[in-house]
């Protein structure tokens, strides 16, 4: 009977050791201490032995259940403390993994870096910006109708002051700081009070270009603008100028990329054109020059400014801007 007793214990401890969950805890209480248990009923062959052979077994019996019911507890305490992680084999999912830096951030250091290889300075600047800097000192007075084209998110206190509307507001900022021959790019959010669409947001990224020199030309912004997209798209598109007008560029063109989304069939981020709007661009104005206390009769220079979220659309084929401001963390693991 010690023998049945010691081969008892020996099973128990081996199973008890595979057991992983609580379920399986349950059934191993059942199967070794259980009612139907060998344990459970082994008393009842107490009743042939003698005196002597009732204390030794008994005792040693009791010394094996105790010991048993004490492993038990123990290792339901310490299983209820696990959380378990269940994994489905035959389910597994999609592979989850969290982008290193989301499509924005790291497009825009692609484009500062691509800049930078041209000869570009970058400098950084404010959200907040005074009217001087966002309208009057780029040829557009408080009675300008052309202050319309961009819809302005003003501040009570100090008024005066805004959210920038484009990032031309640091054009006279950065002449009055590098004087020319200079080249830069001004990358930053700016902020517009406008109803949403596919192709539009209330809030952005532009990269504004600047170079003035004694012959910064035209022929030099289309280089620029040709070099810088097929650097960014890794091929070679169609580009198309567009005569504009900007009160701080002059001449001004607006510059699109044939639509990647549908191949310049028409959908609906070209409005059905085949070609995404991407920059606004032009010679500088000579007042913006004056501005920055620059001789327009001696330095001429080009300007654009060029919205990273159009470019990221078109290179990543995303058909709504919105989505790249969003929490869907799908849109950053292109
Ligand atoms: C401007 O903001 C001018 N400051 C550009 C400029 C700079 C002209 C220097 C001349 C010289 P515009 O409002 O068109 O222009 O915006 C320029 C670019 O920003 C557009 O071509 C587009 O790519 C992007 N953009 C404009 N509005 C939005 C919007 N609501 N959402 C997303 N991108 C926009």
């Amino acid at each position: 009977m010690i023998e049945e007793l010691e081969k008892i214990k020996k099973s128990a401890l081996k199973e008890l050791n595979s057991v992983k969950n609580l379920d399986d805890l349950e059934k191993w209480r059942v199967n070794f201490l259980g009612r139907k248990s060998f344990l459970a009923n082994f008393p009842k062959q107490f009743k042939n032995l003698s005196p002597e052979e009732k204390v030794r077994i008994g005792s040693f019996y009791n010394q094996i259940k105790t010991e048993l019911e004490t492993l038990y507890q123990n290792k339901k305490e310490e299983l209820s403390q696990k959380i378990e992680v269940l994994f489905d084999f035959d389910h597994p999912g999609s592979k989850f993994s969290f982008p290193s830096l989301p499509l924005i951030q790291t497009n825009l250091k692609r484009i500062i870096d691509i800049f930078r290889d041209l000869g570009f300075y970058v400098i950084d600047s404010n959200y907040l910006v005074s009217e001087y800097e966002n309208f009057d000192s780029l040829n557009m007075p408080p009675y300008h109708p052309a202050r319309d084209m961009w819809d302005t998110i003003w501040l009570k206190k100090p008024n005066k002051y805004l959210l920038r509307t484009h990032t031309s507001a640091f054009q006279v900022p950065f002449l009055l700081k590098f004087k020319p021959p200079v080249r830069g790019i001004v990358p930053g959010k700016v902020f517009r009070f406008e109803a949403t669409d596919a192709r539009h947001d209330f809030e952005f990224y532009q990269i504004e270009g600047i170079s003035v020199s004694e012959n910064s030309n035209f022929s030099h912004l289309r280089f620029i603008f040709k070099e810088f997209f097929k650097r960014y798209f890794e091929k070679n598109l169609e580009i198309r100028f567009r005569p504009s007008y900007f009160p701080f560029t002059e001449p001004s063109v607006e510059v699109d990329l044939s639509c990647l989304l549908c191949q310049g069939k028409g959908c609906l981020v070209c409005k059905f054109s085949g070609w995404l709007e991407v920059a606004g661009a032009g010679m500088i104005h000579p007042f913006v020059l004056k501005q920055a206390k620059i001789d327009p009769n001696k330095f001429q220079g080009y300007a654009f400014g060029t919205g990273l979220e159009r470019l990221i659309m078109l290179k990543y084929e995303i058909n709504d801007i919105r989505l790249l401001h969003s929490a869907d963390l799908r849109t950053n693991e292109i």
